[in-house]
């Protein structure tokens, strides 16, 4: 199949692939427990997909609060080592359900599979359960220098994989990723809720309600 027919499929990491937003919640929670700050499980939902600095940035903001840039980086520092040491036991248990059955389906049609995170720290934790070898491509908070809703990342992915951003699909959880993935022209298929995820061409609650004959006929057939 030659790359201008072949299907890009993009996958987001935390809340897609595996459910990181509990731990990002306890690591920020702890954090802002030990400066006096507030942070609800509210406040934790408006971090989904967004970067780790901005995420401090916007806890500093609803606490009016604000700090000396060296403040910041070690604090930044610090809910990384506390979200380290919670992933630490992290195992191919923690995949979210069916998502394993997804990635083998586009992988058995020839798709280029790509990664497309925020995190800084996707690498080890799609080692941690085991997904590594269905990527062709990983781009990550590492690799980007705009956060979601910019359409960098997914952007990136689709020159690394060489496919044309419009041949490529993007599963996201995050208002902010689906943002980004219509921006580069792609089609955005939301995991989570719909009444959150408006702008999604299709949402599921999880994988379990995407089914193969759909993934044929609908994304790798269409
Ligand atoms: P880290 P995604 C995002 O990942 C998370 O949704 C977000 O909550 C987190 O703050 C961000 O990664 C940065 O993560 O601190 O590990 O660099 O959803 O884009 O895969
Ligand atoms: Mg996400």
């Amino acid at each position: 199949m030659s790359n201008s027919k072949r299907l890009g499929v993009i996958f987001d990491l935390d809340g897609v692939i595996v459910d990181t937003a509990k731990h990002h919640f306890v690591a920020w929670q702890q954090l802002a427990q030990s400066q006096g700050w507030s942070f609800t499980l509210e406040d934790n939902e408006q971090l989904k997909g967004v970067s780790r600095v901005r995420s401090l940035e916007l806890i500093l903001q609803w606490n009016k609060t604000q700090i000396e840039p060296a403040v910041f980086d070690r604090l930044l520092t610090e809910k990384n080592e506390r979200y380290l040491s919670l992933i630490a036991d992290m195992d191919p248990s923690e995949q979210l359900p069916d998502v394993q059955r997804v990635l083998q389906v586009f992988k058995d049609r020839c798709c280029g599979i790509a990664l497309g995170s925020a995190s800084k720290n996707a690498r080890p934790i799609l080692d941690k359960i085991e997904l590594t070898p269905y990527f062709d491509v990983i781009v990550d908070g590492t690799n980007v220098s705009k956060a979601k809703p910019d359409p960098e990342v997914f952007l990136q992915a689709a020159n690394q994989l060489g496919i044309d951003p419009n041949n490529c699909v993007v599963f996201e959880d995050a208002i902010a990723g689906i943002q980004a993935a219509k921006s580069a022209g792609m089609r955005a298929y939301g995991i989570g809720d719909p009444e959150q995820l408006t702008e999604a061409d299709r949402v599921f609650n999880d994988f379990t309600e995407l089914d193969n004959t759909f993934i044929e006929q609908h994304i790798i057939g269409r």
